[in-house]
Order: C-alpha cells, then structure tokens, then sequence
C-alpha cells in the first residue's frame, strides 16, 4: 500500500478552546498524540479528502516535525494537494489570505499564537475552512467526539523540503511551497495608501516595530523595511526564532516591555507596535502614550475610510463581550450596527460572510477586516499609519480627539495566570450564585442595575452559545465581566475585565488602574477571589 493504517487509542484532552488545540509540547510529542487529532479532523472535515488545504505555522518549536507528520497524513487521507508556506512558516492573517485566495478547502495553523515556546513551552493546532475563518464549535465539538472514538490513522512515507519553492510530490499528493510574505506584502498595498504612509516616513516620522522573534518578522522587513521606507534599525527582533529567544510573544505592557520602554522612555520614537507569535495581534504607542486595544477598535472604525480600501466606509462594526464598548459609540454615530459576540475570532466569520460587518476587534490587542477571515497584526499596524498619515496627526492627538467626540471608556483587563483551577472555577461559580440578587447593590459608591451570565445567538444561522462570561453592568455606565480562559495550558487564568466610562465633556486624564480601582475592588469584594486563589495582584494588567 501507498500507505500503512496504525492502531492507535483516544486521548480525552483533545478538546479544541478558544482558538484551536492548545497544549504544552510535552503533551503533543506523546505517541500518536498529534497523529490522533489530526485524524479526527480528516475523518470530520470530509471535503480535506480529494481537496486542497493549507498548511503552516508560526514557527515555534515542533513546527517542522509536526508539518513532515501533517504531510504525511494529508497524502495518506487524500488530500490532492497542499500549499505550505516556505520553511513551513505562515503568519496565521497570512494562512486566511492564502486560503482564500487559491479557493482551498481549508487549512492547519500550527500555533499557540502568545504563548511560550521551545521544549517546555506550548504548541497547537488551528483549523480553517474554506472561508479562511476559523472552524466554528459546531465542528471542532465534532472533531474531538471523533477523536473519542478513533481507532486508526492513516500515514504516508516520505519527507518535504520545505525550503523549496515551487512543486514536489508526496505519494499521488502534490506539495506546492510559497512565499507568502511577498503575497501578503502585495495584498496591504492594495488596502492601505503605501505612498502616504512612505511619504510620511521619509518627513522623518520615527517607528519602533518589535516582531517579538515570532512570525511577523519576514512580514515587517518587507512591508515596512522594504516597501515603506522604514530603517531597519527600527524593526527589532525580526528573526524568527523556535523559542521566540525564550519570552512570551504576547504584546502586552508586561512581555513586550522592551517596546514599552522605547516608548515610555528618553526621545522615544513617534510610533510604537508589536506583535504576537502567529501575527494576529498587535499593540499600538505614541510617545508616552499607550492605545487600549478596545480604543484601537473605536479608532479604527470611526477612521478606516481614510484608508483606500474602505474609502466606502465600513457596513457594520463587531467585539467580543468582554472588548470595551468603545466602538459602540461610533457605531451609534455612524449609525451602523454592532454586534457583541463571544471570545474569539471564529464568532466573528458568520458577520462578516453575511456581510453585516467591516470591522472587529477584541480587546485582547487585535482590529482586524474582512480582507480575511482571521485578525490582522500587521493590518493594524498600517491602518494606524494610514490614519496618522492622512489626518497629519500624533497618535494622542488622534485619541484625545476622539474621546473628546465620543467620550472616554477607561478600560482595563486583570489576568491571574496559572492559578489553581478548582479554586478559579470556584469563583466564577460563586459570581454566578449571586447574578439574580446583586441588582441595587450598591459597592464603592456605583450600584449594580443587572448581572447576567452572557449568551449569544448568532443573527445569521441561529446558534447559540452559553456561558460566555458573567457581567455586571452599574447604574453610572461601569461594567465588571468575569471569564476564564480557553487558551491557557496550565492551571486556569481568570480574566477580569474592568471599564468605566467618562462622557465627552468628562475628565480624560485620570490615572487608568486609579479609574478601575474601585471596579478591581468590587470584584474582589463579591467573590473574595484574591483570597480563594491566594494571589495579592493580577499576573498581567493590560
Ligand atoms: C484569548 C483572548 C481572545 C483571543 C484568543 C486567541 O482567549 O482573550 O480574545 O481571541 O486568546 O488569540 P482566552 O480564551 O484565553 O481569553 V490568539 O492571538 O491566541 O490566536
Ligand atoms: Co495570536
């Protein structure tokens, strides 16, 4: 045979999260353990067999091993045909182009986007279809009550080179390796106004972009080196590394501190970004001045018709739950809709296929489009640049301006990370035992008017989720939110998601945690969680 059939038993584990099958290397690099779930998708997602997909990843340790295994199971499933990123590196915004672009069934996303690499730190699957969105629940619940049952897989011989560019066969299957970065490259061009933002640059407008030694590096050096102007010495950690130099590719004010010391510190330059392992998030600074994600999210869409590709203006805006409402004050002003969803970005896709929306985020450092399925770092980075370029305008300037228009939302998010998991589901439980009571309570001088936990039913097929996150909302416009995270590997992280907001006319320079303090303490105060988890502060403020 073209292919040998190898018995295997199920692993209970393989349940996919928030954004794919996320574990540490440890528990991939088990016997069969990737080779089951890989199994189970193919055995799910029928239309892979005699199909072509997609197949990458961030580059993290494991990467290449696991894509010589993927290949060789994509030759043994049938799959006609595969298009692999050169060196078997995709940025995840990249993989949704790619997917749809070269009309393919789908695609693997190997990627445990922020978290830690290398031997002891994390991998992980994601899964696409055909629109270049990540796989909705309906199907990932499928594939692992497949993987609960599975009892073979199927496994080609062979090997790729995958610095080779152009075709190569594995058994009757072809493998066509890419270079996605030029293609990428080409497809902002089309989106953003190059010239002004290069013109810009040469008027000697200084950036600092840290890649964070994760994927988007190739990316930066082209898009901003390359085609923009930018000075390579203002691109740092460009180099893909497998252990992303031993720290967290998450952009936050803790991991990417040294950008937030360039900014923060003597003649910083006038624009700061970073980015996350796969290329999905990103962060944006002016001189002393940090963007809430959430206020990215309002920025970007009260403004994306100063970039070509959405001179039209946007149809419609859409945020996870827990992302500040920023944006729905725009979306208000340009009288378009908002829709508020679950956690991540697969809930996003229905939107935007339907039509009903240009423009999400999440407050978790991602503003992406409908250019793909999948948030966009990069795309970020040069919608900003688009906006300063045009307006003529510093990055504060460009936010207390809007603040001044639609009013500040002060926003913050606690994580505690790594912490017991009992006692983290303890709390949520106690915050839910209390829902139907807290209205009228009054704590730290703001009232409770509603406590919910929050469902969502997706307006274009019905669905519907539960449990997405406990809320509650104050007379005076605050909001608390709890959750639990669906992408941590150890332990749990307890999310606590804190905003308040100031009117147009209201004060917009007051310290961000001295504006959440008595929010952090009502948190504290309702479910006594600093206690039950035995934490004095937050692992990450961002
Ligand atoms: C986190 C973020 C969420 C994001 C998800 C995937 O999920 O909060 O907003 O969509 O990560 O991002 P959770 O369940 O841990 O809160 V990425 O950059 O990992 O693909
Ligand atoms: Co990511």
């Amino acid at each position: 045979d073209a292919f040998h059939t190898i018995p295997t038993t199920p692993y209970e584990d393989q349940k996919p999260g928030t954004s794919g099958l996320r574990k540490r290397v440890t528990d991939f690099k088990q016997p069969h353990y990737l080779e089951n779930f890989v199994q189970s998708i193919f055995d799910t997602v029928r239309d892979f067999r005699g199909g072509k997909i997609l197949l990458g990843g961030d580059g993290r340790y494991f990467n290449d091993e696991a894509v010589q295994i993927i290949l060789r199971m994509s030759s043994a499933n049938g799959v006609s045909e595969v298009i692999l990123g050169k060196n078997a590196i995709l940025s995840t915004p990249a993989a949704s182009h790619l997917i749809r672009k070269y009309h393919l069934n789908g695609g693997l996303v190997l990627s445990a986007s922020h978290n830690p690499a290398g031997q002891n730190g994390d991998f992980g699957v994601k899964l696409n279809l055909e629109t270049g969105g990540p796989a909705p629940t309906s199907v990932t619940d499928a594939i692992f009550a497949r993987s609960q049952t599975l009892s073979h897989y199927r496994i080609a011989d062979g090997n790729i080179d995958t610095s080779r560019i152009g075709t190569q066969n594995l058994g009757d299957m072809r493998v066509t390796v890419v270079d996605p970065v030029e293609d990428f490259a080409e497809f902002m061009e089309e989106l953003f106004d190059f010239s002004a933002i290069k013109a810009l640059i040469e008027s000697g407008f200084s950036i600092a972009f840290d890649a964070m030694s994760a994927v988007t590096g190739p990316y930066a050096t082209e898009i901003f080196g390359n085609r923009l102007g930018v000075s390579h010495d203002q691109l740092y950690n460009t180099r893909p590394l497998p252990d992303f130099g031993g720290a967290h590719p998450d952009p936050n004010p803790v991991h990417a501190n040294a950008l937030f010391d360039r900014m923060f510190g003597p003649n910083p330059p006038d624009f700061g970004a970073a980015s996350d392992g796969d290329g999905d998030r990103y962060i944006a600074l002016g001189p002393h001045f940090y963007v809430s994600p959430s206020d990215c999210l309002a920025v970007i869409a009260a403004n994306a018709h100063l970039a070509p590709g959405y001179k039209d203006g946007i149809k419609g805006i859409a945020r996870s739950m827990p992302t500040g409402r920023a944006a729905d004050n725009v979306a208000a002003h340009l009288n378009i809709p908002i829709y508020e969803t679950p956690t991540g970005w697969k809930y996003f896709g229905n939107l935007m296929d339907a039509g009903r929306i240009t423009i999400c985020g999440e407050e978790s450092a991602s503003t992406s489009s409908d250019h793909i399925r999948e948030k966009d770092g990069l795309w970020g980075v040069l919608m900003w640049l688009n906006i300063i370029a045009a307006k003529g305008e510093s990055v504060e300037a460009i936010v207390r301006a809007h603040w001044r228009q639609f009013g500040r939302h002060y926003y913050t998010r606690h994580d505690y990370e790594e912490v017991d998991k009992a006692s983290a589901e303890s709390i949520i439980a106690t915050l839910h035992g209390q829902l139907e009571t807290l209205t009228g309570r009054s704590l730290q001088g703001e009232t409770i008017e509603v406590a919910d936990s929050f469902t969502y039913t997706d307006p274009v097929d019905g669905t519907v989720t539960k449990n997405q996150g406990l809320r509650v909302f104050f007379e005076s416009g605050s909001r608390l939110v709890m959750r639990l995270s669906g992408t941590g590997t150890k332990g749990a992280t307890l999310r606590i998601y804190l905003e308040r907001y100031v009117g147009p006319e209201g004060d917009h320079d007051i310290d961000l945690a001295e504006a959440t303090a008595g929010l952090a303490m009502i948190a504290d105060t309702l479910t006594d969680l600093k206690q039950t988890l035995n934490r004095d502060a937050p692992s990450v403020i961002s």
